[in-house]
């Protein structure tokens, strides 16, 4: 047992040493700090990469696709409220992430941070939590880049066979440019983590440009009337639509896990999560309203809404382009949400909660190539066999739920730990932490029941892993 953690020492003093409770004290047992920093990944990654990274995962298929969804059918112009709210949500969590990322590190992110805050059994949770995020959240980017691609196509009059398009739910056989495009970005995660970033960048400024575009022309053809009524479906709507294009912030939280990875992480990766959230925030903000004064909020409910706003207004080649910035969002968001699951599986493995093969480093490229290769061909066969279409929800409350643990560990750590070295130290604590897991709170029981209901059953199956491997094979378990 660790007795250096305070909540260990009080149990013992409350007199629990000897009694059966020893044992369901061990689920909390924690790890030290020191143990993250055993890396033997390389450190390559600067500042600007962080921010580029962190912009690469948040931009996609949130902006692109869901906010003309989450307009028509729940909030209504008053859709940039909604941003504002999952907005707030995600700044106060940015910044609890920054304070972790900083003073704990390790490429576990919000998986390493619970493990030292709270022990084993909430980390085993949060991390089985990050799982679900970033494969449901790259399986389902994939399919929406897969269909985005096909119509590009199919403007070129280029048409790919149908059975080769949809998953056998629908009809198809498989939907083989998702399971390619998982493919691929697996290798170039095996190339390098430095091969991955200049390859992000590129498509960064593709769909930074694309939206520069949007917001010139969309600037021109506002129609003020559009944005009346407001808020037609009153507060409700503006929080449910909150809940859902939440969904459009996640991926700073992926690019903590770059941690092991970065030159002095202590200063590089809060200054790099902190402005990829702000910069992601200000665009959003932006395209929300325009979107809404160009197109009646009701004519949004399609698949591509960004692209479609720019057609009916009569700008084919513009929407075009917006097609093109949607499809390098997306590859993007693919690209760093996948590095993050390989990293979160890393971790977990290191701890001997999982399997020790995915703890294997390549010697050459400095990349955990086993745990990119298994990761990659699991979830090529999701994208391209499982019907995976509308699980935003899904990723959002194991994402929320992430967060909230982020936040509270900020505040227990301060009071655990308060001479842990803190390089980068939120203002206002607690008031800060509080208020990310009040807003996170919040937009969670804006979720639908089915949400919770698949989220229960997900992690009741994690729990079952937990007592009937990860335990007894713990790098802890001898504590
Ligand atoms: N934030 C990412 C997106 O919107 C997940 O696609």
């Amino acid at each position: 047992m660790n007795f250096f953690y305070p909540q260990i020492m009080l149990w013992y003093w409350l007199g629990l040493k000897n009694t059966g409770m020893v044992s369901l004290m061990s689920l909390f047992r924690t790890k030290p700090i020191s143990l993250n920093n055993h890396s033997s990944l390389r450190r390559c990654l600067t500042a600007t990469d962080i921010t580029l990274l962190g912009i690469g995962a948040i931009i996609g298929a949130g902006v692109f696709v869901l906010t003309g969804i989450a307009a028509a059918t729940k909030a209504g112009p008053a859709i940039s409220v909604s941003y504002i709210l999952a907005g707030l949500a995600s700044m106060f969590t940015a910044l609890a992430y920054a304070e972790l990322s900083a003073s704990i590190g390790g490429c576990g992110s919000a998986y390493n941070y619970a493990f030292a805050a709270f022990g084993e059994l909430i980390a085993w949770v949060i991390g089985w939590a990050l799982l679900l995020e970033y494969s449901v959240a790259v399986s389902s980017v994939a399919i929406g880049w897969s269909g985005y691609v096909n119509n590009a196509l199919q403007s070129l009059n280029i048409s790919l066979p149908q059975q080769l398009v949809t998953d056998p739910s629908m009809g198809g056989w498989c939907n083989l440019p998702a399971m390619l495009l998982v493919l691929l970005l697996a290798m170039i995660t095996c190339i390098g983590v430095k091969a991955s970033t200049r390859f992000n960048a590129f498509i960064v400024m593709i769909k930074l440009l694309a939206i520069a575009i949007f917001v010139c022309v969309a600037m021109a053809n506002i129609h003020t009337n559009n944005w009346h009524p407001f808020a037609p479906f009153g507060w409700n709507g503006i929080a449910q639509g909150a809940a859902i294009i939440f969904f459009a912030y996640i991926g700073f939280d992926a690019v903590s896990t770059a941690a092991e990875e970065t030159i002095n992480p202590q200063r590089n990766l809060p200054i790099g999560i902190i402005t990829s959230v702000i910069i992601c925030t200000l665009v959003y903000m932006l395209v929300a309203i325009l979107l809404t004064g160009i197109i009646h909020y009701s004519d949004l409910n399609v698949s591509s809404p960004v692209a479609y706003a720019m057609l009916h207004i009569g700008y084919p080649l513009v929407a075009g382009i917006i097609a093109l910035g949607a499809i390098a969002g997306l590859t993007t968001v693919i690209l760093v949400m996948f590095y993050g699951l390989t990293r979160v599986l890393l971790a977990m493995s290191r701890d001997g909660l999982l399997p020790p093969i995915f703890a294997k480093v390549h010697p050459r490229t400095q990349t955990p190539v086993p745990v990119i290769l298994i990761s990659g061909v699991i979830i090529a066969l999701m994208s391209g066999l499982m019907p995976l279409r509308e699980t935003a929800a899904l990723v959002n409350i194991g994402t929320l739920s992430a967060f909230i643990i982020v936040c509270t560990g900020v505040i227990a750590l301060r009071i655990m730990q308060p001479d842990l070295p803190r390089p980068f130290k939120l203002p206002w604590n607690p008031l800060i932490p509080l208020a990310g897991i009040g807003f996170c709170f919040y937009l969670m029981i804006n979720l639908s029941k089915t949400t919770w209901i698949c989220f229960t059953i997900w992690l009741c199956v994690g729990l079952f892993i937990y007592f009937l491997y990860s335990r007894h094979n713990s790098i802890l378990k001898d504590n």
